[in-house]
């Protein structure tokens, strides 16, 4: 399979250059003009090792464990039918987060989805009751698992009752995935996109044969061509991840791949730029 070949229209660049050429980058992933980017440095080395370090001090019921390893934080997708623990975990994991590594992360996000967002404001989007949504959440992928198996972000909306409530709020389809290195592995762990987007998946895809998250899905991936994206700590990738089926390749060595990430959706009213997790 062809590396780094040129169906992806994908932008390099340092955080301070984003204003300046990218003001609309959320619209034009969203509406495919542009399919990702990879910013430099939107958090220091100091930084990024203070959160990745919180995956050791968060309370334990804040570790969701995984196929792959854990996430600490509850992404809204897996969380139960009764909000109510899902918003409350929301709130302590970014109490805990502040407290553990002295910085607000969800105010940096805000800060630099604002350099992307165009006319939009960028906000964490509140539920009728008032309670705030989770913003990101942190992943741990373990040496000696599959990684993240090939998913694209459009086959969750209609699938999770979960997701129903900020459905009403949001434009869900198409979404946006972001997410900032905390840890690199040694080897393994780069962003891996296929060359299929969601609206072209041939039909057997959805069929009983490939299961979300299998390796037989994966397998049938491989017939796609691939471009492999290895951001460094510290940089934020953010992409079409609704639209463009992708995978975490497996890690490699020693040492655990730590990320911070989350998505983004323009509200209904198209006011605001959402960023949840
Ligand atoms: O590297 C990560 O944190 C996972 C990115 C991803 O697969 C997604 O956001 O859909």
């Amino acid at each position: 399979m062809a590396e780094n070949s040129h169906f992806l229209r994908w932008y390099e660049l340092d955080y301070r250059e984003l204003e300046r050429y990218h003001p609309d980058g959320a619209k034009d992933l969203l509406v495919g003009k542009k399919d990702g980017f990879l910013v430099r440095d939107v958090l220091s080395q100091q930084e990024a090792e203070a959160l990745a370090s919180c995956t050791e001090s968060l309370s334990v019921n804040l570790q969701f464990p995984m196929p792959f390893g854990f996430i600490c934080g509850e992404p809204l997708m897996v969380s139960q039918a009764d909000r109510k623990p899902y918003f409350e975990n929301a709130r302590r994991y970014r109490h805990e987060l502040i407290e553990n590594c002295g910085f607000d992360f969800d105010a940096r996000l805000v800060e630099v989805f604002s350099k992307l967002s165009g006319q939009q404001e960028v906000a964490i989007p509140q539920s009728a009751t008032g309670d705030i949504y989770g913003a990101s959440v942190i992943r741990v992928i373990e040496p000696h698992t599959y990684g993240l198996h090939a998913h694209s972000g459009n086959e969750f909306i209609n699938e999770y009752e979960s997701m129903s409530e900020l459905a009403d709020k949001a434009n869900l389809y198409n979404q946006l995935s972001y997410f900032v290195v905390l840890r690199a592995p040694e080897l393994g762990g780069e962003l891996c996109l296929y060359d299929l987007e969601w609206e072209q998946t041939p039909a057997e895809v959805h069929s009983n044969r490939y299961p979300h998250f299998s390796l037989a899905r994966d397998d049938y991936f491989e017939r796609f061509e691939k471009h492999y994206i290895r951001p460094q700590v510290g940089d934020l990738i953010y992409f079409a991840g609704g639209r463009i089926w992708h995978q975490v390749c497996p890690v490699i060595g020693l040492y655990e791949r730590i990320t911070i990430g989350g998505f983004t959706s323009f509200s209904n009213d198209d006011k605001d730029l959402y960023i949840w997790s």
